[in-house]
Parts: C-alpha cells; structure tokens; sequence
C-alpha cells in the first residue's frame, strides 16, 4: 500500500472524516468500510471506528481490516459508554473539516455522503460563514411495523414538543461541519436531537433522501420501549437547551478605533 496511513496524514489534508460507532457488529464491518471507501474514492478521508467496547469479534475485524485499509482508525472504549459517546469520542480525535456519521450495522448507504456533501456544500459554500448538516431522510425505511410506528410516534413529539421539523431525526446517515458539530452540548442519546441541537446553534438543516437497508446481520442494539421511555427524559431536557440558547446572532471583532493623536485605544 503506497497510500500514507490516515494517522499519519497531516489534518490539513482531510476533507472529510467518517464516523462509525459500533457495538457488537462483527460481520458488518468489513464490507461496511468497503464501501465507504468505494463512495470517496479519489477524496482526502478518514475513516474512525469506534468500538464501544464489544464482546464478539468485532476488535478482530476491526484490526485485520485496519491492515489493508490505511484510512481506518480505530478506537476503543473500555466500558461501554452508548452511541453518542463513541460519536464523540470519535469526533473529537477527526482531523476533516467535514464530518461524515453512519451507523455501523449496514443500515445506512455510504454511497449516500456524495449527495448529502453536495447538499450541504450547496447551501453553505466554503469560505462562506454559513454552517449545517445535511440529514437522511429514508424515504423506504426497511424496519419492521413496531419499529415504524415508535418512530412515527417520537417524531409527533418532536414535532409537537421542540418544532423539529426535520422528518427523519433518527436517520444515523449524516454529513456536517467538524466547527459545528464540537460545538453542540454534549448528552447520552444526543444523536437523535441532532436537528434540534444544529438549528440551536443557528445552524442550517437540509434534508435529503437516502436508501436504507434492513439489517442482514447482528441485532438491533435498543429495544422500542427503553428507546421511548429513555426519549421522553430527553425530550424535557432539549427543551430547556432550546429555551436557554444563546440569541447573541453573529459575533463581529471591531477594530481598534483611533485617538485623535494618532494612537489606539
Ligand atoms: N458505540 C455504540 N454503538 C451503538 C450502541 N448501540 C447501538 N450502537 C450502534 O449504533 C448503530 C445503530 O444501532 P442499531 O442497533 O442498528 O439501531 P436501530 O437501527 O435503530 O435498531 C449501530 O452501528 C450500532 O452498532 C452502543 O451502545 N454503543
Ligand atoms: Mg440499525
């Protein structure tokens, strides 16, 4: 492999980098970095896995793919810390100036990040001072009818309680700015306000149509009920980051004015 190591790639470099957190997923990983590679073939990337800790073989698969693939990073945590842990312990070791997020069961489509990079590029071009996130949205959602329905049923929420008008928040497949997304306050199970959390901080979000899968191998790491009971805590405490968001709209660093004898003040 000619290819330098994305470790050792100086941050400058990488365009964008993809966030994987996995928990048990032994069997999906391999073919899941695959194609992650196939859709930023020719990009400046990184791939971060984050291994929350599993007990299957997914360390092993982690590391024989590490092998052959030079930009995969993995880390490690060693207790188990949830989904948006491992995000952020992977977001806060990325060097992109993108960030790219995806779950890690095969759910999700990574030839989906060109469109949603396109999207986000459109509306806040670089250079520009306008940040965001492009969001899935999965417009044929392969989970089953229970599933189906607990989502519909904590998208009413969010929309009735927090006006996310977002139609997918629990879409994992996501691409947004690395300044915005270190920005967001920071709770277990934030990843599914993340709509929420983006506009907070002024940010736009712009939805775009994604594929989804059903899940070939694993199982589903929530169970609905713990997922909705956990939601509704969730749900009072994004209320109250809602009502004590920052309003102070753009900050401006004003010159120094000068003193009529020429100094500064
Ligand atoms: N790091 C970490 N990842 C998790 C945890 N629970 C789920 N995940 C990952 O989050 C993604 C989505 O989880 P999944 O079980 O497929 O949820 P579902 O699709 O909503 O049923 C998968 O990549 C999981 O491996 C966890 O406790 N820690
Ligand atoms: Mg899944």
């Amino acid at each position: 492999m000619t290819a330098k190591s994305a470790k050792t790639r100086p941050a400058s470099e990488i365009e964008i980098s993809v966030l994987v957190p996995v928990m048990n997923e032994s069997g999906n990983i391999a073919p899941l970095v695959d194609e992650i590679c196939a859709a930023l073939a020719g990009r400046s990337f990184e791939i971060i896995y984050v291994d929350d800790a599993s007990n299957d073989d997914s360390p092993a698969e982690l590391a024989q793919t590490a092998a052959r693939v030079p930009q995969l990073r993995i880390l490690r945590h060693e207790a188990r810390a949830g989904q948006s842990a491992a995000i952020r312990s992977a977001l806060l070791a990325s060097r992109g100036r993108l960030i790219g997020v995806l779950d890690g069961d095969g759910q999700n489509v990574p030839a989906d990040f060109p469109a949603l990079e396109a999207a986000l590029v459109a509306q806040c071009p670089s250079g520009g001072e306008a940040v965001g996130m492009a969001a899935g949205i999965r417009a044929k959602r392969q989970d089953n009818q229970a599933r189906l329905l607990a989502s519909r049923a904590a998208r009413w929420i969010r929309r009735t309680l927090l006006a996310d008008t977002h139609p997918d928040s629990g879409c994992g497949i996501k691409v947004l700015h690395r300044s915005l997304f270190l920005q967001l306050p920071f709770f277990n199970h934030m990843h599914r306000f993340m709509p929420s959390l983006v506009r907070r901080h002024g940010g736009l979000v712009i939805g775009v149509d994604v594929a989804h899968r059903p899940r070939v191998r694993g199982t589903s790491k929530y169970r609905i009920l713990d997922r909705l009971l956990v939601g509704i805590s969730d749900i009072f405490g994004v209320i109250w980051l809602l009502r004590r968001a920052p309003r102070q709209g753009r900050v401006t660093e004003l010159a120094p004015t000068a003193n009529t004898d020429g100094t500064s003040s």
